[in-house]
């Protein structure tokens, strides 16, 4: 491949050395710059992309034996760089690395992207994006949405048009939509302002709502149509089994609701219950409409104590089976900090209490206990058991102190350290709520330094030296597993979209489009993306 670019770039061969891995998309000044080589070397220089000229020389250190890729790296630390330009790093007797930005606003566009991403994911209607002169639509999809066969209605619709798709596949599950939107809301709370200065496109969002609260609206509106009569939440609108490679338009299956589920119905009022503070100095009619949906959601499972997983007889479709424990507890969180009261604050204590663990380093769909642990801790009401808020903070310190020592020990600085599954790069992305919620409550550099990385990780600093998101970075994933370019050859990939991620091993990543387990993008993966890149938009952090 690199032989190729040699013959193809006649003059300055200026292909990407592969060995050389760092942050295609780029760095902020101020802060720390890596590289991870992939071959012994002494001297490194980074250069202007433009005319070649030096401007910094350096040199490697290292070894360092990489365990999950069984690689011996060096590293170059760049981090003195601080000037706005495009560089590219000049490695002795290796190559070149792909080019690269330093500037306060690198993650704005990539912000914009992630955030569009999730308009195009957009069902029910139709949407039109044009980026860099390309331009991604589809037509209004699902639009019979969705028949109450399962759910003891007969053969009749009831309305549930709109939300997003899930993945590369079309169905709507409710605890992957509330995973999402917690984690976007949560962006809201801590980088609100940040976002407001971002300039994303408002989508036709209501006159006076901010462009990204409209974003987060098209999926709070579809979840409120997914609150049954007696206040529980069905688990998904899907087919019954997954759908061949058609554009959503095109897909015509009928789609179904299904029976309830605890965790489902505990998503649904924590981020019912999120929205409705989000949106009260919006538009207090429908903060109102999330709150009131929040609460009788809310006695339906405190009337239905025990953990009930959905009866998914007769689907094959995406699962999100989960236990509700951590579910139940962020419903409490998420009621309590909205309304101040008390029966809301007794019960996430006492469930906060039965965890010995207050956080999870590694969480997702099914563990979203973080998000009520944080939602506590930076309450502002009074009346919270101060002992506890003690466990709660150590905790959250102690989870982030272990993802810098994970991130320290990583060849590729990957905070999530040697942990690969499905959807790991989600994972990787989520470990930065973590790590800027603890440099809230307990500022200290590393901290931001270690979100960043995991940002670097995500845009190439990794085996591959390339970036995992769509349309971002260098060499970036061509063949998501992704229904509207699925099987269709030649088509433009959709920008934006994080895919899953190599696993079982970190060197099994494959940009294949049918290659599902580690190639699919997913809402709950952008989300924290979206959460990554918003803490670093807009210049000055608004979080510290
Ligand atoms: O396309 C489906 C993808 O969105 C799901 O995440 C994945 C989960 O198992 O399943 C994919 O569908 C595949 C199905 O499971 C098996 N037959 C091939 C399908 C992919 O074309
Ligand atoms: O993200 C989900 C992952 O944690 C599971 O291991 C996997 C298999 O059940 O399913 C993933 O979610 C998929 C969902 O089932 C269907 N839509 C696409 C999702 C991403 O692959
Ligand atoms: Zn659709």
């Amino acid at each position: 491949m690199l032989a190729a670019c040699v013959l193809l770039v006649p003059r300055r061969a200026l292909c990407a050395d592969p060995a050389i891995r760092l942050n295609t998309v780029g760095y902020l000044p101020g802060h720390e710059k890596r590289a991870s080589v992939a071959a012994r070397f002494t001297d490194f220089s980074v250069v202007a992309d433009k005319d070649g000229a030096v401007v910094f020389r350096g040199k490697a250190t290292g070894p360092v034996h990489n365990a999950d890729t069984d690689e011996d790296l060096y590293v170059a630390d760049f981090s003195a760089c601080d000037r706005p330009g495009v560089y590219r790093l000049e490695v002795a007797g290796v190559g070149r690395s792909a080019p690269f930005r330093v500037a306060r606003d690198v993650y704005d566009a990539p912000f914009r992207a992630a955030v569009e991403a999730m308009y195009l994911w957009r069902c029910g209607t139709p949407v039109r994006a044009t980026t860099g002169g390309v331009t991604y639509s589809h037509a209004a999809c699902h639009t019979e949405d969705a028949w109450l066969d399962f759910v003891g209605g007969g053969h009749a619709r009831r309305d549930a048009t709109g939300g997003w798709h899930d993945a590369g596949d079309y169905n709507k599950y409710v605890v992957n939509a509330g995973v999402t939107v917690g984690i976007m809301l949560r962006a809201w709370e801590q980088f609100g302002s940040q976002i407001q200065r971002a300039g994303l496109d408002p989508h036709g969002a209501e006159r006076g709502l901010p462009a990204y609260l409209g974003a987060v609206k098209w999926e709070t509106d579809w979840l409120l149509k997914m609150q049954a009569a007696d206040g529980s939440a069905y688990h998904k609108v899907s087919t019954r089994d997954f759908g061949p490679a058609l554009q959503p338009e095109d897909e015509k299956t009928p789609r179904y609701f299904t029976p309830w589920s605890s965790a489902a119905t505990a998503d649904f009022v924590a981020v019912m219950a999120m929205a409705a503070r989000a949106f009260t100095p919006y538009d207090r009619a429908y903060a109102r409409r999330c709150l009131d949906a929040a609460r009788s959601a809310y006695d339906f499972l405190r009337a239905h104590s025990d953990s009930h997983r959905a009866d998914l007889k007769g689907f094959t479709t995406g699962a999100y089976q989960t236990g509700d424990a951590d579910d139940r507890l962020w419903a409490a969180a998420e009621l309590w900090e909205t309304t101040g009261e008390a029966r809301y604050l007794a019960d996430f204590e006492s469930r906060a209490r039965s965890f010995a663990e207050k956080f999870d380093l590694d969480w997702g769909w099914g563990d979203v206990k973080n998000l009520g642990m944080l939602t506590y801790l930076f309450s502002e009401r009074a009346g919270r058991d101060a002992v506890l808020v003690r466990q709660v903070r150590d905790g959250l310190v102690a989870t982030a102190d272990r993802l810098v020592t994970l991130r320290d020990a990583h060849g590729y600085a990957r905070p999530l350290g040697t942990k690969y599954y499905w959807g790991c790069n989600g994972g990787v992305a989520n470990t930065t709520v973590l790590l800027q919620s603890a440099n809230l409550v307990a500022p200290k550099r590393a901290y931001v330094e270690t979100a960043l990385d995991a940002v670097s990780h995500l845009f190439g600093r990794n085996y591959y030296g390339r970036s995992f998101v769509t349309g971002l970075g260098a060499s970036p994933p061509l063949h998501p597993h992704f229904r509207p370019t699925l099987r269709q050859p030649g088509t433009r990939t959709w920008p934006g979209y994080l895919v899953g991620g190599g696993w079982p091993r970190a060197t099994d990543w494959r940009d294949e489009d049918e290659n599902y387990r580690v190639n699919e993008v997913a809402i709950n993966w952008n989300a924290p993306l979206i959460y990554a890149l918003a803490g670093f938009t807009g210049g000055t952090p608004d979080a510290r």
